[in-house]
């Protein structure tokens, strides 16, 4: 996010404000910050409650891209397709962000038609996940058949991912499950943590040993950060159905969490942000072997 000094001035303005109006109407979370969003919808999951929003500049925020956004109001979900226009409050807080208030505005009948889910073909368990040639963030070379014997969750990030509920929660996730598995002398044998980043050029090792400190609390055992030749990132990825796309200095990318067993091969996938670390500190727990 780029909070350049001459965007203070609103951004300060905004937030006196937001604050100050809910402080006096209810018990909403003190950090919260709200701005105007306006964009053309791209898709709608209606079973997530997400949208998918092409949109313009988020003044004092964020650039124009594509995103997807929890929407919080059941009714618009109902109502809104591919090809609308919305304009909704972008409300962000410590803990998340989300869209409420739209106002949609249909579009054209004979417009664009509502583009199928981009989501890749995903593997069925037991498939074997191919063995890409990485590096973690000691700048040592890493495979994913250097795990054999071992259970391994992967996940993918990229360091300057800003929106809360995306990167910085699956981290946040793994470094809860770390701290289980560490907790525990048999998982502690038998499980790793893999992190992997969708931005290779600018998450080279060293940024990634920095980023990972703050969750691991610089004992990376149990847990590696992984960068690469941005084709071998891609491979694996789109392996367990994740899309992404580079957009300047951001990602924009789906989430994907996937259990593989100690042979290799793939247990389960997680989709989305939903998935708690103790269900898959379960699935650790119930691997065979
Ligand atoms: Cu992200």
């Amino acid at each position: 996010m780029n909070h350049s000094p001459r965007r203070l001035p609103f951004v300060l303005a905004a937030v006196l404000s937001a604050s100050f109006f809910l402080q006096g109407c209810s018990s909403k979370p003190a950090n919260e910050h709200r701005y105007e969003l306006k964009g053309k919808v791209v898709s709608v999951d209606r079973a997530n409650g997400e949208v998918t929003v092409d949109h313009e500049d988020v003044k004092g925020y964020m650039p124009g891209m594509t995103m997807h956004f929890p929407l919080r109001d059941a009714e618009a979900l109902k109502v809104l397709e591919a090809g609308d226009q919305l304009q909704a409050a972008l409300v962000i807080t410590d803990d998340g962000y989300w869209l409420e208030d739209p106002v949609i505005t249909k579009g054209q009948p004979g417009g664009p038609a509502a583009t199928p889910s981009a989501a890749g073909a995903e593997p069925q368990p037991g498939a074997e996940v191919p063995d890409v040639k990485l590096f973690n963030q000691d700048g040592r070379p890493l495979s994913i058949k250097q795990f054999k014997g071992r259970a391994l969750v992967v996940t993918f990030i990229y360091t300057r991912c800003p929106l809360p509920d995306y990167c910085p929660l699956m981290s946040a996730n793994f470094a809860q499950l770390n701290s289980a598995i560490l907790g525990d002398a048999a998982l502690r044998r038998r499980a790793h943590l893999l992190s992997v980043t969708l931005d290779p050029e600018y998450d080279k090792p060293a940024v990634l040993k920095s980023y990972g400190g703050t969750y691991t609390g610089g004992k990376f055992d149990n847990w590696d950060f992984a960068t690469g030749d941005p084709a071998e990132v891609r491979r694996l990825a789109e392996f367990f159905g994740l899309t992404y796309k580079a957009d300047g200095d951001q990602v924009i990318h789906s989430l994907r969490t996937a259990v593989v067993t100690p042979d290799g091969k793939l247990f389960k996938i997680y989709r989305g942000n939903g998935w708690k670390p103790d269900e898959v500190l379960s699935d650790l727990k119930n691997l065979p072997g």
